[in-house]
């Protein structure tokens, strides 16, 4: 088991630990690479999963972007140890002969580093210092679709405010990072984790006009509402699926850029738990497993309407 299934939850330390023990577990099947940096100068990793046989289909999943979101960090850990312990049996065993899966739980080191002191326990952003002197970029907001075209209280244009989308897209060097790894592998699908709410998202976010291609967004609501379907059925949590605006509008998220830049396959995951009554951010450490089990089943479907979906199929083209 995991430090984090056994004593809760990964710090950046042992994060690196157990990411470099499963990279080292599957050296025929696991890299662990380094993406990046953030700006205290923290490693940004990811593992990249698969046998390399030259594959087209490549998928990622991403946690971490927001420091206090520390469940965010375990489902896709989870995940990643998932597939490495059973790559020799189907379906995970056909997914890693033919693709490859990128998993970066943490996108945002030096926040959740911060967030280790309990006077900082609901620290958000980065750690970025701003030209007020107040610190930190939302990095949720600073990706580089329709970047910074909204101003409001969830998309901020004040440096100090929870939601500041930064001076420019991509002024963030967690975001770059994430941007060149995106530039480079070219996803078929992304899925980014956050928390909490139960919610399952998809683009847009930045209006609450739907998606143009009709084809697209019956595909995404079709998998968003499977996702659903999946999750209740292990724990009885209900997960709810809708257009991210629709929770409430921004500008320069993770999803709206990775569809609208790339046409990949791209959801917002909202994790455990459902309200701020039951803990908001501060989700107890005896719910990683069981938060991990029901959103299993909904990542596997996730990875396979990815990776099965005839070349072009979510796009019909
Ligand atoms: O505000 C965010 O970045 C996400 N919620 S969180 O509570 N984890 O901070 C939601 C992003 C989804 N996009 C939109 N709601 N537009
Ligand atoms: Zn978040």
């Amino acid at each position: 088991a995991t430090d984090a299934a056994v004593s809760g939850y990964h710090t950046v330390a042992t994060l690196e630990q157990d990411l470099r023990g499963l990279a080292e577990a599957h050296p025929e099947l696991a890299e662990l690479r380094e993406i990046g940096r953030s700006v205290e100068g923290r490693p940004l990793w990811a593992l990249r999963i698969g046998e390399r046989r030259g594959s087209t289909r490549k998928i990622a999943f991403l946690g971490c972007h927001h420091a206090r979101e520390w469940i965010s960090v375990e489902v896709p850990y989870l995940l990643a140890e998932h597939l490495l312990l059973n790559s020799s049996a189907d379906p995970v065993q056909g997914w890693l002969q033919q693709s490859e899966v990128w998993v970066a739980p943490m996108v945002n080191p030096d926040g959740h580093e911060y967030t280790q002191t309990p006077a900082h326990r609901l620290w958000r952003k980065n750690r970025r210092r701003n030209h007020d002197g107040s610190f930190g970029v939302d990095p949720n907001r600073n990706y580089g679709y329709m970047w910074g075209t909204l101003n409001g209280s969830t998309s901020s244009h004040v440096a100090s405010d929870d939601t500041y989308v930064g001076p420019r897209a991509f002024s963030e060097p967690e975001v770059r990072a994430v941007r060149d790894l995106v530039a480079g592998q070219q996803f078929t699908g992304v899925l980014t984790y956050h928390s909490y709410s139960q919610l399952i998202l998809y683009p847009w976010g930045y209006t609450s006009e739907s998606i143009k291609d009709a084809s697209d967004l019956r595909a995404l609501r079709e998998l968003a509402e499977e996702m659903e379907r999946q999750i209740a059925k292990v724990h009885h949590k209900t997960y709810t699926a809708k257009q991210s605006s629709k929770l409430y509008p921004t500008a320069g998220d993770t999803a709206d850029w990775t569809y609208g830049e790339y046409d990949a396959v791209s959801l917002t995951v909202e994790l455990r738990p459902a309200t701020w009554e039951e803990g908001g951010f501060i989700l107890p450490a005896d719910q990683i497993r069981p938060c991990w089990e029901e959103n299993r089943p909904a990542a596997l479907e996730f990875l396979q309407r990815v990776l099965e979906q005839p070349q072009d199929g979510v796009r019909g083209d």
